[in-house]
């Protein structure tokens, strides 16, 4: 599938022309995960942007042109286009191209990659509501792959009027189905109450399923070089800690500009983030500083948009293996002081983030002190296998074993003892 990539630069907004060229590349990578060649990347110069159809009617008609001299069909926009403007420019091309914008190439991507029912459900959701302005009439089938629910029209009822209640009808049903997974989910987060919660959140592709493989192997988890290769959450636990469990959770990445559709969407999914003890950050520090700097940004302000709060967070600057100069590495780490460099598809420095994690993890503990007769020497080793004993001391009569743990989990320890 041939495509030609178009960008704007609004020059009324005075934006750098840097900025347009980085979110033309940002777009051509959503063109080629979505199995596209690209054919030519073209930016647009906007004095103003017209109402009616975004950018000007003569540009649009000269590449109209363009694309059919090329034989390409499909026209992708980086602005969002309005749901008028949509179909505006949809007329003047005479559909015989097919056009994107943004949100609807990144909507088509999340609808190939989601797999669990879950996913499925959201991504249905968020592309039928983006879809509904914009009907043009063209859309006959639907009844049939609606299988007939609702479908007989009033006398008088155009196709399209049916087509957007089919919709509307569709709508519903998915955003039942979608609270009743949500009412299980927290049916299953309480039964996790009592383990130590870990979230992995980034942009897309910087290596957050990498990670969950490289801290649990053996390796089961999804890891793909494109964009948006993991739609659903998986959670899976890994023995850092004796006596807690840690849950960690991989999720769905973030681009600049997500769709707020999915957004919405995806929001039940997010809870599992809000409700963990710990955030890990994942960036991929071999793109450019400007980028890094982007994709941060853009996680902080995806998180807020989602009302995640972020109290106790990692950063982990991930592909440290690809960062080409030396220079580039001591700027990142005078600039991410606390930050943790790693290579999770290489497994170098997989220690530090457990060790960072555990550090979490035994937060607001303390040495504690518990004296354990000989006669009941048999606790020693139930003591040793759920906790983390720093020392053990023989002296007449008993044992005592210093133990690092909080003091409502001591409080267990030394019933334990005295029964
Ligand atoms: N060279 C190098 N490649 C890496 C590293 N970590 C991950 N990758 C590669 O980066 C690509 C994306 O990795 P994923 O783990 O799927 O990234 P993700 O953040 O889960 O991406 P999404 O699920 O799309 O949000 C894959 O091709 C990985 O093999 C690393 O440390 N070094
Ligand atoms: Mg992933």
């Amino acid at each position: 599938m041939k495509c030609v990539l178009i960008a704007s630069r609004k020059l009324f907004e005075s934006v750098n022309l840097g900025d347009v060229e980085k979110d033309l590349c940002e777009l051509e990578s959503l063109a080629h995960t979505l199995s596209f060649s690209v054919l030519d990347k073209t930016i647009l110069n906007l004095k103003k942007i017209n109402p009616s159809t975004f950018y000007g009617k003569g540009q649009i008609t000269l590449i109209s042109d363009q694309l059919s001299a090329m034989k390409c069909k499909y026209l992708i926009f980086n602005d969002d286009i309005s749901p008028s403007q949509y179909k505006n420019i949809q007329k003047l091309l005479r559909k015989k191209i097919k056009i994107f914008d943004r949100t609807g190439l990144i909507l088509e991507i999340f609808k190939r990659n989601a797999k669990t029912r879950e996913a499925k459900l959201q991504v249905e959701l968020a592309s039928l509501q983006y879809m509904l302005p914009r009907l043009t009439g063209q859309w006959t089938h639907l009844e049939r792959q609606m299988g007939g629910v609702g479908t007989r029209g009033g006398p008088g009822e155009k196709q399209i009027e049916i087509d957007r209640r089919l919709i509307g009808v569709r709508i519903s049903k998915l955003k039942k189905d979608l609270s009743n997974i949500k009412k299980n989910r927290k049916t299953q987060s309480s039964n996790r109450k009592n383990a130590f919660r870990v979230s992995l959140v980034g942009y897309t592709n910087a290596g957050k399923s990498s990670l969950l493989n490289s801290l649990t192997l053996p390796n089961t988890t999804y890891v793909k070089d494109k964009l948006f290769a993991t739609l659903d959450t998986t959670t899976k636990s890994i023995q850092i800690v004796k006596n807690k469990k840690v849950l960690i959770t991989d999720t769905v990445g973030f681009i600049k500009n997500l769709p707020h559709n999915l957004v919405a969407s995806f929001r039940s999914t997010f809870e599992e983030v809000n409700s963990s003890d710990l955030i890990l950050t994942i960036v991929d520090s071999s793109q450019p500083r400007n980028v890094i700097d982007d994709h941060i940004s853009t996680i902080k302000s995806t998180l807020n948009q989602m009302n995640i709060k972020v109290e106790n967070n990692i950063l982990i600057m991930n592909k440290l293996d690809l960062i080409k100069q030396d220079n580039s590495i001591s700027y990142l780490r005078k600039k991410h002081t606390d930050a943790i460099f790693i290579s999770a598809k290489n497994h170098i420095m997989i220690e530090k983030v457990k060790k960072a994690i555990y550090d979490k993890v035994c937060a607001g503990e303390k040495i504690h002190i518990v004296k354990i007769p000989f006669e009941k020497s048999f606790l020693v080793h139930e003591v040793y296998s759920k906790y983390n004993v720093v020392e053990n001391i023989s002296k007449d009569g008993f044992v005592e074993l210093s133990v690092s743990t909080t003091t409502e989990e001591f409080e267990k320890i030394k019933k334990m003892a005295r029964k």
